[in-house]
């Protein structure tokens, strides 16, 4: 057992146990009831359900407006959309991406017969290190995908700067970053084109939905063309494609939450800070946070158990389950020790010292309108508790 002292002020501030139903994290945020059920009742008066209909087209406005991009293609989940940008830019042989990311990221290369190879993280900001994806690149590079982890942004000019050097196209995963900005801007026209989640998981969710935006006109009608078959009009197709398309009922979810979005952050940021606040005195405990000059939409509650802290990340999460808490281990362990790409690298990880560590320290908190003051004064005692079961003589 580590020897550590408890500080005289980790002190339990209620009684355990916690919760009688599980806190989860990723629970939808679900807008306005009854302004969704009368757009529900328009779709079915229209008996237009699917293909490119109104509340599909107003969702594509509504966010390239929110964004300040030119295109908005709105697809049925961020996979698929990332599948079919990676497409419509034409890339081959070998992507750079990082392993620490949710899996889809690296899928939706390889399932095309494109190989992800990854590159190590910056660990003070989990997003992909300049240095590290520079020296991936071989004769086979097509591209680079960064992603904005927990909606902090990657580090777009040091990554489009290494792709304009190298002729490489440029794209970012944006699946967490919807509502946050790089140096003011929003994200979403960086690179040459951004896709986001709208999962249910998700700051703004259509149940499930994605999108590509961009400012690029061809690259938009290639990836329309592609979410549709092809089709350019009845009975012409004009190209290989497939079926990308967002459904009417996700379109307005979509557009409800997006209706609801400012209160949506203000509650997630206003349980930032809270948890901020109150996991600051735990020694080996540190919450990740959001620089306070761009926008963010704080979704996240991302924390790191260190070397220093009396417990082990894993035996906390056990702890927070133990009480209903079901806190996650987001995105452990790192693309690259999952199939198939454990067994296509077995060596990946002497690269990826950053990626394993962040791995093996992260836990993601419940957030979002579930979540208050008292969720997390309870969330704190679980883990002093489990910290002072270890500590204790
Ligand atoms: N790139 C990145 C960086 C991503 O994080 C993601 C998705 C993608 C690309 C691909 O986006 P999509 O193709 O999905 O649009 C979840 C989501 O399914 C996934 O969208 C998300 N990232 C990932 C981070 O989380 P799982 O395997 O963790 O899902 P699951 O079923 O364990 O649910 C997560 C939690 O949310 C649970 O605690 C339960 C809760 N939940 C979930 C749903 C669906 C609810 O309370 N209600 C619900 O309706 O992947």
């Amino acid at each position: 057992m580590k020897t550590i002292v408890a500080p005289a002020d980790l002190a339990i501030n209620g009684a355990l146990p916690a919760f009688d139903k599980p806190l989860h994290v990723g629970r939808p945020n679900i807008g306005n009831r009854d302004a969704y059920l009368k757009r529900v009742n328009q779709i079915l008066d229209n008996q237009w359900l699917t293909n490119n209909g109104p509340m599909v087209q107003e969702f594509e406005r509504r966010i390239a407006d929110f964004l300040g991009v030119k295109h908005c293609v709105a697809m049925c989940n961020a996979t698929i959309a990332l599948e079919i940008a990676i497409r419509a830019l034409g890339l081959e042989g070998e992507v750079i991406v990082p392993s620490w990311t949710f899996v889809a990221t690296a899928h939706a290369l390889y399932w095309q017969g494109i190989t992800p190879v990854f590159a190590d993280i910056d660990p003070a900001t989990h997003n992909l290190d300049p240095a590290a994806v520079r020296r991936m690149i071989t004769p086979r590079t097509t591209g680079i995908i960064g992603v904005h982890l927990w909606g902090r942004a990657a580090p777009i000019d040091e990554l489009q700067t290494i792709a304009d050097e190298h002729g490489l196209k440029l794209l970012f995963d944006a699946a967490h970053a919807f509502g946050c900005s790089y140096k003011g801007q929003s994200i979403g026209r960086f690179g040459a084109c951004e896709v986001f989640s709208f999962h249910a998981t998700k700051a703004l969710n259509t149940m499930e939905g994605g999108a590509v935006t961009t400012n690029d006109d061809e690259l938009a009608e290639a990836m329309r063309l592609m979410r549709n078959f092809g089709f350019k009009g009845y009975d012409n197709v004009i190209h290989p494609g497939t079926n990308g398309k967002m459904i009417e009922v996700c379109a307005a979810m979509g557009l409800v939450n997006l209706e609801g979005f400012d209160d949506i952050i203000a509650i997630n940021r206003r349980n930032h800070a809270a948890y901020t606040q109150a996991l600051a005195g735990i020694p080996g405990i540190s919450v990740l946070d959001y620089d306070p000059h761009e926008r963010n939409s704080h979704h996240y509650v991302v924390i790191e158990v260190g070397e220093d802290c009396a417990a082990t990340r894993d035996e906390l999460v056990a702890a927070l389950h133990a009480e209903n808490v079901l806190a996650r281990k987001y995105f452990w362990p790192g693309a690259h020790r999952m199939q198939p790409y454990r067994d296509l690298f077995p060596h990946a990880g002497l690269l990826l010292q950053y990626a394993q560590r962040v791995a093996d320290r992260v836990i993601v908190l419940p957030n979002g309108s579930m979540v208050g003051g008292n969720v997390i004064s309870t969330i704190h005692d679980i883990i002093v508790a489990r910290i002072h079961e270890e500590i204790a003589p």
